[in-house]
């Protein structure tokens, strides 16, 4: 299994050219994938027209992201504190590892458009739903334990790539029980974003809150991605990724919860908002 370095089409420095720049710099995987993470990220950034250096996450000189994954990022390690991406760099304030503390920057550098409602129900309802699909035991954290655990059960014993999964699942709270709650978890927030969405709709909005966009249609946008990935014209990501288990729905429950208006949705913000087809 590899994420073709062919289908890289962005240029990227590495982290040591980054950390002797200032201005906006934003670490991202450099995988042909789209990780909801990075793609709620670089749409945020986009829609505000914030120009940024990309870094890439691993070290120098590691190339298979799929291997030795922990010591390839060792110099991301010493420079942010973590070893995820997306990580944005604003001069020398400090590195924004985590969804929300991005946006707040991307607000201040970029106030229009303005991605926060000021209707504070709408607000506050925004960061709970965002929450539901970004953070931790979200959306896109359940459906990661599916991404850990199909090919920890398929492999071979000996397939290198049982080191990945085994690590990505450890770093990000896999576990029999997480994974036994996963789907439920999933179709419960896609129930609640249709129900959201539903209501905007008959109130005569084609957005989530408000009357225009806010991040969490930028969020739903590239979280939806997870869980039913754009068709190659829109999303050419590495082929070997378009996998349930990776990038799809993995049963009918959840299925049935991806409506044809949460689907909607999303090909509606990507048409009019960001960037396509998908760069990466
Ligand atoms: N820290 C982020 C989550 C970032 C995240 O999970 N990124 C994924 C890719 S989109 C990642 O870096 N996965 C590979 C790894 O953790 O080694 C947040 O909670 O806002």
């Amino acid at each position: 299994m590899t994420i073709q370095a062919d289908d890289i089409k962005l240029e990227y420095i590495s982290i040591r050219e980054a950390k002797r720049m200032s201005g906006l710099r934003i670490v991202l995987g450099a995988f042909a994938v789209p990780g909801p993470w990075h793609e709620a990220c670089k749409g945020v950034y986009y829609v505000k027209g914030l120009d940024y250096t990309r870094v890439r996450s691993s070290n120098e000189n590691s190339s298979d992201v799929l291997v030795g994954m922990e010591n390839s990022q060792s110099e991301l390690v010493e420079w942010t504190a973590q070893s995820s991406a997306p990580v944005v760099i604003w001069n020398d304030e400090r590195p924004r590892s985590l969804w929300n503390d991005q946006l707040y920057l991307a607000e201040r550098l970029s106030p229009e458009p303005s991605l926060i409602p000021t209707d504070p129900a709408d607000r506050i309802r925004m960061f709970g739903l965002a929450n539901e699909l970004l953070g931790d035991t979200g959306l896109c954290y359940s459906k990661r334990h599916f991404m850990t655990s199909v090919p920890l059960a398929s492999l071979p014993d000996d397939a290198p790539e049982r080191a990945f999964f085994a690590h990505l699942g450890a770093k990000y709270g896999y576990s029999e029980k997480n994974l036994a709650r996963a789907s439920s978890q999933i179709v419960e927030i896609l129930e609640v974003l249709d129900a959201q969405l539903a209501a905007q709709h008959a109130r005569g909005s084609r957005y989530l809150l408000g009357e225009q966009l806010s991040a969490l249609d930028i969020y739903w946008a590239t979280a939806c991605g997870f869980v039913d990935p754009m068709p190659e014209d829109r999303c050419p990501m590495a082929t070997d990724f378009r996998q349930p288990q990776f990038y799809g729905s993995v049963n009918d429950d959840i299925d049935r919860a991806l409506t044809a208006r949460l689907r909607a949705h999303r090909d509606f913000i990507y048409e009019a908002h960001l960037q396509l087809p998908i760069v990466f």
